[in-house]
C-alpha cells in the first residue's frame, strides 16, 4: 500500500493533491480496492484488515482537508499578490477638452436667439446659383458673384459664401410668420490677416405680415443681443447697402477695448464694426413667392465677435489648433 499521508505531504499544488485523492479513494483508488478485496479476506482477518483501512480513510481524510486548507491559503495569497493594484500610484492627468472659442462663442449667440423663440435652421454647405445669390437680389453680373470671391465646382454648383440659402430654402418650405437663425460655415476665396476661406456667420430672418416687422424691431433685437454680447456698450447704427436688404444699415458698438477714447483695434474712431442688417428687400420676398409680408435680416461673422470678446489680433491664430491659446481662453 502507497503511503498516503507521505504522498499528501509532498504534494505542491491543489492539482496533485485532487490527483492523490483520486488515486487513493476514486472508483479505482488504491483504498476503495482494498475495501473491495475485504469480501474475499479470511473471515478471521476480516476485522481487523476493515479496522485499520477505516483508520486510514481517516487519518487521509484528516491530512486531506488540511493540507487542501494551506495550499488553497498559498493559491490565493498569490493571486493576491499578482493581482495586487497600487492606488497610490501616478496616473497620466485626464486632460479635459473645451470648446474651440468661435463654436463657444457661437453657442453663446444662438442661446441668445432660442431663448427668444428663433428657430435654427441648417442648409447645405455645397448650394447652388439661384439659393446662394439669384433669389437673393444678386443679379447675373454682380460683383459678389466674382470667380475671385466663391469657389465653383465647375458645373453650376458652389460653396455657399453666406449662410443666407438656408432663409431662402426655409422661405420656400414654409409659409409666414418666420422667425429664425441661420449659423454655419461659408466660404469665400480670401486668405490674408482679416479673411480665411471658411467661416462661421450667424444670419437672422424675420418674416411676418404686410407691415407687422419694421426697422424699430430691428433695432431693438439688436441692442439687446450687443449689450447681452458685450455688456454695457453703446450701438450706433449706419445707413449701409446690400443687395437683400432695403434700407440697410452696419451696426457698430463704442469700443469697449479704449472705451470709445480711441485705441489701435477701433483704429482711432472709438467704434467696432459688429454685424449689418435691414429690411428684407422686396426683390427677395418676389423670388420666394411671398406676398403682403414684411421682414427684417441681420448677418454676423462669428470670428470676429470672437477676435473682439477675447481680444485675439490675429484671425489665423483662431486656425491654427495651438492647444495654448485655448487653454487661455475658455
Ligand atoms: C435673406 C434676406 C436677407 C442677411 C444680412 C448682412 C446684412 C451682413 C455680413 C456680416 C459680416 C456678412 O460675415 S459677414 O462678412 N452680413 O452684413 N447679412 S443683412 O440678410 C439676408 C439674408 C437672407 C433671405
Amino acid at each position: 500500500m502507497t503511503d498516503w499521508l507521505k504522498e499528501i505531504d509532498k504534494a505542491q499544488d491543489l492539482e496533485i493533491l485532487e490527483s492523490i485523492r483520486i488515486g487513493a479513494l476514486g472508483k479505482k483508488g488504491e483504498i476503495t480496492q482494498a475495501f473491495a478485496a475485504l469480501k474475499e479476506a479470511d473471515e478471521a482477518q476480516k476485522p481487523l484488515i476493515a479496522k485499520s483501512l477505516n483508520e486510514l480513510k481517516n487519518s487521509f481524510a484528516l491530512a486531506f482537508s488540511a493540507k487542501k486548507e494551506s495550499l488553497e491559503m498559498v493559491a490565493l495569497s498569490q493571486a493576491l499578490q499578482a493581482e495586487r493594484i497600487d492606488v497610490s500610484r501616478f496616473a497620466p492627468r485626464n486632460e479635459i477638452g473645451a470648446l474651440h472659442p468661435v463654436m463657444h462663442v457661437m453657442d453663446e449667440i444662438i442661446d441668445f436667439f432660442m431663448q427668444r423663440n428663433f428657430t435654427i435652421e441648417t442648409g447645405p454647405m455645397v448650394e447652388d446659383d439661384f439659393h446662394n445669390f439669384e433669389a437673393l437680389n444678386l443679379p447675373k453680373h454682380h460683383p459678389a458673384r466674382d470667380m475671385q470671391d466663391t469657389f465653383y465646382f465647375g458645373d453650376g454648383r458652389l460653396l455657399r459664401t453666406h449662410t443666407s440659402p438656408v432663409q431662402i430654402r426655409t422661405m420656400l418650405g414654409k409659409k409666414p410668420p418666420i422667425r429664425m437663425i441661420a449659423p454655419g460655415s461659408v466660404f469665400r476665396r480670401d486668405f490674408d490677416i482679416t479673411h480665411t476661406p471658411m467661416f462661421h456667420q450667424v444670419e437672422g430672418l424675420i418674416v411676418d405680415g404686410k407691415d407687422k416687422v419694421s426697422f424699430a424691431h430691428l433695432k431693438h433685437i439688436l441692442e439687446a443681443f450687443l449689450t447681452h454680447m458685450f455688456g454695457d456698450v453703446a450701438v450706433r447704427f449706419r445707413p449701409s447697402f446690400f443687395p437683400f436688404t432695403e434700407p440697410s444699415a452696419e451696426v457698430d458698438i463704442s469700443c469697449h477695448f479704449c472705451k470709445g477714447e480711441g485705441c489701435r483695434v477701433c483704429k482711432h474712431t472709438g467704434w467696432l464694426e459688429v454685424l449689418g442688417c435691414g429690411m428684407v428687400d422686396g426683390n427677395v420676398f418676389e423670388a420666394v413667392g411671398y406676398e403682403d409680408v414684411s421682414g427684417y435680416a441681420f448677418g454676423l461673422g462669428v470670428e470676429r465677435f470672437a477676435m473682439l470678446l477675447y481680444g485675439i489680433g490675429d484671425l489665423r491664430s483662431l486656425f491654427e489648433g495651438d492647444v495654448r491659446l485655448l487653454e487661455q481662453l475658455v
